[in-house]
């Protein structure tokens, strides 16, 4: 995927299906700030926004290729749940040609999931792909070598991941994966505000406007709830994970992967 500006995004190879929109979603003063919601708005200028706002998303999508590449064991389930456009689908399904695995895309905005069928139907690998409009809560996983939570566990409420986490660890094989990408936040009161910081100056660097930067925050605070690396590494342990680690951090952004 490129993006207006012609950065790479997706690694794939029909580019035009990919050009996004950039991202002004919150470039005018607004009277009054909605919850934050996978729209149609959104999902139109998605890559742009993800690449703008989250420190090291390239990396971490090619990178979810190479680890899948490494565990997907041959005839299993590969799941991207919270796929949004599919660019952790697509970069596992450049590189799992030839495995008998079978790629379970899932998401719950319509128009996410419809922008992303488009974008697998013009490109060229093979591996099967089966995409699924439901929360991801009530996917049964099964089969599965590799599970993808990129950006997504963030936006189920606190309440409910232990046992989400759960279901996924039951539904996968020994020796697969998970990997596990969020936002983060720091219990010491300085480094919060230090990485936030350095987020926002991210954001400024990438052309957000301190208005856009304060806008976004305001209708993402009561969506997206972060936690510290050590409720996540918390987490991966009660529900069973035999071993897991922070494979890349890039400010209050973080992944883990975890082994059964
Ligand atoms: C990427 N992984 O490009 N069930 C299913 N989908 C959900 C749910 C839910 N309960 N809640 C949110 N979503 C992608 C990026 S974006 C991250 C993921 C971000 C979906 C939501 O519709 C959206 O498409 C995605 O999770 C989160 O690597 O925007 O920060």
């Amino acid at each position: 995927m490129v993006t207006a500006c012609g950065k790479m995004l997706f690694s794939t190879n029909n580019f035009d299906v990919y050009m996004s929109k950039k991202d002004a979603i919150y470039s005018k003063a607004l009277d009054s700030i909605a919850d934050f919601s996978f729209d149609d708005s959104v999902a139109k200028v998605f890559p742009d926004m993800i690449q703008r706002s989250v420190p090291g998303y390239s990396t971490i999508i090619d990178m979810t290729g190479v680890i899948a590449e490494r565990y997907a064991q041959p005839g299993t389930n590969c799941y991207d749940l919270g796929s949004s456009l599919g660019a952790s689908t697509l970069s596992m399904r450049h590189r799992l040609e030839d495995r008998n695995c079978h790629i379970i895309a899932v998401d719950n905005s319509e128009p996410m999931l419809r922008r992303c069928e488009n974008i697998i139907r013009e490109d060229s690998a093979t591996t099967p792909v089966e995409l699924r409009q439901a929360d991801m809560r009530d996917v049964i996983i099964e089969n599965a070598s590799v599970v993808v939570l990129n950006f997504t566990l963030q936006f189920i409420p606190p309440e409910d991941r232990n046992a989400f986490l759960g279901s996924i660890f039951d539904g996968m094989n020994k020796g697969g994966i998970l990997i596990l990408s969020e936002k983060i936040k720091f219990e010491d009161a300085h480094l919060q505000e230090l990485n936030t910081d350095l987020h926002h100056r991210f954001k400024r660097a990438n052309g957000y406007s301190e208005m856009e930067i304060s806008q976004k925050r305001s209708a993402i605070e009561n969506v997206l709830i972060p936690e510290t690396i050590n409720d996540h590494e918390q987490r991966l342990e009660d529900v069973g994970f035999g071993g897991f680690d922070v494979w890349f951090q890039c400010f209050n952004f973080a992944s883990f992967v975890a082994i059964k």
